[in-house]
């Protein structure tokens, strides 16, 4: 995701961070190439034109503070301007009992898919979701959504009638009955937008009086995917947007200009065909993710989930004095493997793209195999791996000494910061607050 925007935004940051002191020839010079980089990313114009101009002022303006370098600055200002244009971020609203929420779009947006996604992610907030479809003309809709509602275990709005408004009547009623929190429409798209589609879309909107009206775009279609929201906000009215296929958009267009555009927020992105691939949209992590600062609280958040807490508290004490053992590298090694690809992971942590290309997993693995080969005491106290030591872990894990000798090298770097940093001496990056 981002991934082209965020290495030339980092690569004109860090040129930038070069010099002692930012004059306005270099700010304006590096807003022009802000400016090419998000128009190339197929940013709406007008988008791209006053954030850069907004940039420009701030940095010009800015009085640069003393504790603040050339690159921090410039990194904070970009930051900012970029969460403006991204807006706040805005949680489902679901009010009623059962809440009425409509997903329109265009066919192939992925609505059908998200209606899964979105009553997945409503079950694990505790919350029950019938699915409805109200494609009442093309049988393979109806198919579909209960084919993935079955597989998923989700409810499904059996009854096939050929009228909508009486079919999206009758789901919302049944809904009220059996209790559901939520029930979601999933409606016919077309391959544009047409009148039919839109009054259909109006008829349903006034019998069921949602409260979300949800476009489903895709997000890899960039600026189209601007214009159709800004059409359909225009005819049926939106609440927000979900941004599909962001795994394949490495661009980004799109979600950088649709909240300006519409001025409807972004509720989430859509980054995978499987059911789980829904991500609850937060400006602030976007924007850290395209600048190379990492998305600190997605991976805090992934990271609660797999490591138990007490053995975290554990390890952060360790890490504060300085203490961390080749036994608790280990550790780290196997909870960031459950956490996700080591791409994934990188790509979350600050400065992590960077590092992506110069790391693979294969290392990892390796890594693993050594420790695992070394008895508790060799983990405890790597002092103590003398030659002949070296040999045996070699064997054992089918490495050689070399890449011992690496690795055990790599472990007192990690160490010697870890003192450093006790110490003061060391400087976390610029700081954020998430
Ligand atoms: N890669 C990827 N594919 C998606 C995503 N959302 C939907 N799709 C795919 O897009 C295609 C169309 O989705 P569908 O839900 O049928 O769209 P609908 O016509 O709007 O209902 C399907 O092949 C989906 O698997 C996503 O976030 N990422
Ligand atoms: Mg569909």
């Amino acid at each position: 995701m981002f991934d082209l925007i965020s290495s030339r935004i980092t690569d004109i940051i860090y040129k930038l961070g070069k010099k002692g002191k930012l004059h306005s020839q270099d700010i304006k010079s590096a807003t022009k190439d802000f400016k090419k980089i998000l128009l190339e990313a197929d940013v709406n114009y007008r988008v791209a034109q006053s954030f850069c101009d907004a940039i420009e002022k701030e940095a010009i303006g800015e009085k640069v503070l003393k504790s603040f370098t050339p690159k921090e600055m410039i990194t904070k200002i970009v930051y900012e301007k970029m969460i403006e244009i991204l807006g706040k971020s805005e949680e489902l609203n679901i009010k009623k009992s059962p809440s009425p929420i409509m997903l329109i779009g265009l066919q192939g947006a992925g609505k059908t898919t998200t209606a899964i996604k979105l009553a997945l992610f409503l079950q694990k907030k505790g919350r029950k979701s019938l699915v409805v479809p109200c494609d009442v003309k093309r049988p393979a809709a109806y198919e579909q959504l209960k084919i993935l509602a079955d597989a998923n275990e989700i409810p499904f709005f059996e009854r096939k009638l050929p009228n909508v408004v009486k079919l999206s009547k009758i789901a919302l009623s049944q809904a009220i009955l059996k209790r559901y929190d939520a029930v979601i429409f999933d409606t016919a798209g077309r391959l544009h937008i047409d009148k039919e589609m839109i009054e259909e879309a109006e008829k349903i909107r006034d019998t069921v009086t949602p409260d979300e009206i949800l476009l489903v775009a895709d997000g890899m279609t960039g600026q189209d995917a601007v214009n159709i929201a800004r059409e359909f906000k225009k005819t049926i009215g939106l609440t927000g947007i979900i941004l599909t296929k962001m795994d394949g958009d490495a661009r980004g267009g799109a979600a950088l200009s649709i909240r300006k555009v519409t001025e409807k927020p972004i509720k989430f992105l859509g980054v995978g065909e499987k059911v789980n691939a829904l991500e609850q949209f937060y400006p602030e992590r976007l924007a850290s993710r395209i600048l190379g600062m990492g998305d600190l609280s997605s991976l805090q958040e992934r990271a609660q989930n797999v490591m138990e807490v007490e053995k975290a508290a554990e390890l952060q004490k360790k890490i504060s004095k300085g203490e961390l053992t080749l036994e608790d590298f280990l550790y780290q090694i196997k909870q960031m493997k459950k956490m996700g690809s080591f791409d994934e992971i990188l790509e979350m942590l600050p400065g992590g793209k960077g590092l992506k290309n110069m790391l693979d997993e294969s290392v990892l693995i390796k890594t693993e195999a050594m420790i695992n080969s070394m008895t508790k005491e060799e983990r405890k106290n790597p002092k103590i791996i003398d030659g002949s030591r070296k040999r045996r872990i070699a064997k054992g894990s089918g490495t050689d000494v070399h890449d011992i000798n690496e690795i055990l090298k790599e472990y007192e770097m990690v160490q010697k910061m870890l003192k450093q940093m006790k110490k003061g001496k060391m400087k976390m990056p610029f700081p954020v607050k998430f």
